[in-house]
């Protein structure tokens, strides 16, 4: 067990002798090897092996009774005849129906088929084998994953090993993984994969590359997953030796046309373009004095008559913040660059929104660009990989977390608006919509680092799909699958990952802080004086006697004052922001009283207690999983929560001893820099270690550190 299988593990069911109405052969109605349908049969097949111990037959469609029929409604009627369903199953969609003497798999579009073989399947794989009859259609149509892979085989934010996409500035030559990669994505019903990172290189589109490209959607395509890639603006001039990248200068133009007619001869059903432009040092129209919309309509031209989309990322923002323009606000950035271009992006382009308006913290209201964008498809775009979370050493379930927003209601024009209907394209009817997840797997076989991260994965992929269900169902099912029946197993996973995210926040950055992290580059561990008066933004202000943002229109950077009216009021007044955004909207005294009748500073202290105290239970409940999890995957896991339980120690602690030296105002509980029981490791003697000073100093207590 050394995570590869991830959740797709078909282990044998307890008692699963005693089933007897099990179907006995495969009917396929495409039997096209390399199709979705094809590879929906062999995935069956491979099921009731694991799981069952029971060998399939091919059947023919003479053989009906106690067969599971798989393939396309389209094709299925063709045979049989109509069935009533088949006019609600959407495209991506499938009817599962358990109920009569066969199991019926029907696909609107084979992909469909395929998702609905996976569903069917993990019923079986759960337990779970009442009849049941269902229609079950996608939120939004585009369920996308984005990897930072570099073309080196590194992976900015990846946490797992190198690239499963890219080795020595070339696509890999053994795609096996990526076949691997994209069963997995299949079964949570994702349907594209942008490969390389949004930090581009133009070498990506050098011949011998596009090739590359086509072996790992060749690779992908019987799993229904298309490939798509990043684009590095300025490649007309890096890669093509053009004078310019102007979008608006038709050679520039006439340079993407033919790149991408060259890309689309090898890879037809290419998703797309994702594009990172004038952020972060990226290229970008800009440049030229040319709008962000003419960026993305640059590419949206060349992608159009192959049926591509492009994902305009809307994560730009001017990173030279500094303490001179107290009112320059990083939040501020996303509407300011985009409101006004609401309605010129061509009908194939998405603006894709990170989720809240400065970038994956641990709590961050919904981006108000959300609502601003009603012209325009819009997508949301989420992290899996645990960048600010604890880069998958620290157990964080994520899922709560993506559901609080999805399901925030922006309120636009004062109608019910939540977020999961806006990118669904639903609340402002929009073609197109969706998810966009950074993933960013790696060559270890757990995926992502961690076994108990890859629930994070797996809850992107059905949240993407319906994300009405709750997080815990998702989380249960998941753990089932990954980790089998045992009652105790399951809800001690289920009540140490529903713990996980409060208690994260807890202890790294509370009170819509955010995570109080080293901002500067490893985004690691604590350090609070990083966060302000930096190139990235100036987001904690806090001084002696005051901490928060003021985002107020009244007297702040005006931020609240972008969202609806009536989500605005809420947000521009201190008493009645939620306590968990109040120091992200206002600026207060750290004697300010919050709705608990805490101080600010004394919740500070408090919650950095709590939240280290929940990770060193965390560990214990793990402990007492030992025996009911299989040896490699209960020492691997039991490494990383000692990690989590000592490092929330560091954060407590660092965090706690930086704002009472700030402050000076003293924990009523008589805890922060007092430790009598603790023996600095400095103070001992040392024999073969060295001390030396840490910076930051409030990352160690007294400073200190031994090697
Ligand atoms: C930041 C990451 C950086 C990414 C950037 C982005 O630290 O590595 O390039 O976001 O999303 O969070 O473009």
């Amino acid at each position: 067990e050394d995570g590869s299988a991830a959740w797709l593990r078909y282990a044998p069911l307890p008692h699963a002798s005693s089933y007897n109405f099990l179907p006995s052969s495969i009917i396929t109605l495409n039997s096209t090897k390399g199709s979705p349908v094809y590879t929906a049969q062999q995935e069956l097949h491979r099921g009731f092996r694991g799981i069952f111990g029971k060998t399939l037959s091919n059947g023919s469609s003479r053989s009906r009774s106690e067969s599971i029929i798989v393939g396309t409604a389209h094709v299925y009627q063709k045979s049989y005849g109509e069935f009533d369903e088949a006019e609600e199953i959407e495209e991506d969609g499938y009817f599962l129906s358990t109920e009569g003497p066969q199991v019926l798999i029907l696909g609107q579009n084979e992909r469909g088929a395929l998702y609905g073989a996976f569903d069917y399947l993990s019923r079986l794989a759960q337990g779970k084998l009442d009849a049941v009859s269902y229609v079950s259609n996608p939120h939004a149509s585009i369920r996308w994953t984005n990897e930072w892979d570099n073309l080196d085989g590194s992976i900015e934010r990846g946490y797992a090993g190198p690239s499963i996409f890219f080795e020595n500035g070339f696509v890999t030559d053994n795609a096996t993984r990526v076949a691997k990669y994209a069963r997995l994505l299949a079964s949570i019903r994702i349907n594209g994969i942008i490969v390389n990172n949004v930090n581009t290189n133009e070498m990506l589109l050098s011949p011998q590359n596009i090739d590359g490209l086509g072996r790992l959607a060749d690779a992908m395509r019987p799993y229904g997953v298309q490939l798509g890639i990043s684009l590095n603006f300025a490649s007309p001039q890096l890669l093509g030796g053009l004078g310019t990248f102007d979008p608006l200068d038709p050679t520039v133009d006439a340079w993407w046309a033919n790149i991408t007619n060259q890309i689309y001869a090898r890879v037809p059903d290419m998703a797309g373009y994702l594009v990172k432009a004038n952020s972060e040092g990226q290229p970008g129209p800009l440049t030229y004095n040319r709008t962000l919309a003419d960026g993305a309509n640059l590419f949206a031209r060349a992608v159009k008559p192959h049926g591509g989309i492009i994902m305009f990322r809307a994560f730009v923002y001017d990173h030279h913040l500094n303490e001179s323009n107290w009112k320059a606000d990083r939040a501020n950035a996303a509407v300011e660059f985009f409101q006004d271009l609401d309605g010129k992006f061509d009908d194939n382009v998405v603006v894709q929104i990170k989720y809240g308006p400065i970038d994956f913290q641990v709590r961050e209201p919904a981006s108000p660009l959300f609502s601003s964008l009603r012209n325009t498809s819009t997508a949301i775009e989420l992290q899996v990989t645990q960048e600010y979370l604890g880069q998958q050493s620290h157990l964080v379930c994520i899922a709560p977390m993506w559901k609080e927003i999805l399901e925030f209601d922006l309120k636009a024009d004062n109608r019910s608006s939540k977020v999961k209907d806006i990118v669904s394209g639903e609340r402002f009817r929009r073609p197109l919509g969706g998810f966009a997840g950074v993933v960013n797997v790696g060559t270890n076989a757990t995926w992502l680092g961690s076994h108990l991260a890859m629930s994070n994965l797996y809850a992107y992929g059905l949240l993407a799909w319906d994300p009405a269900l709750g997080a815990e169902e998702i989380l249960q099912d998941w753990i089932r699958l990954t980790f089998g029946h045992d009652q105790k197993v399951i809800e001690t996973i289920t009540d140490m990952s529903m713990k996980s995210w409060p208690a994260y926040e807890n202890y790294t950055g509370n009170l819509g802080i955010q995570t109080l992290m080293d901002v500067l580059y490893s985004h690691f561990g604590p350090n609070p004086a990083s966060m302000d008066n930096n190139g990235w933004g100036m987001w904690t202000r806090a001084d002696k006697f005051s901490i928060g943002m003021d985002r107020t229109v009244k007297n702040g950077t005006g931020n609240a004052g972008q969202y609806s009216p009536e989500v605005a009021k809420v947000f521009e007044n201190v008493e009645t922001t939620p306590d968990n955004l109040l120091l992200w909207f206002h600026h207060v005294n750290y004697m300010h009283s919050l709705k608990s009748g805490k101080t600010v500073i004394q919740h500070f202290y408090d919650s950095h207690y709590e939240g280290a105290a929940t990770a060193q239970t965390l560990l214990r409940q793990w402990e007492s999983l030992k025996g009911k999890i299989d040896s490699e995957r209960y020492e691997h896991v039991l490494f990383r929560q000692k990690f989590q339980a000592g490092h929330a120690l560091v954060w407590r602690d660092s965090i706690n001893q930086f704002y009472y030296n700030l402050s000076e105002i003293k924990d009523e509980a008589g805890r922060v820099g007092n430790h009598p029981y603790r023996i600095e490791a400095e103070k001992m003697t040392l024999d073969s270690y060295k001390s030396y000073g840490v910076n930051p100093f409030h990352a160690a207590s007294g400073a200190q550190a031994i090697v």
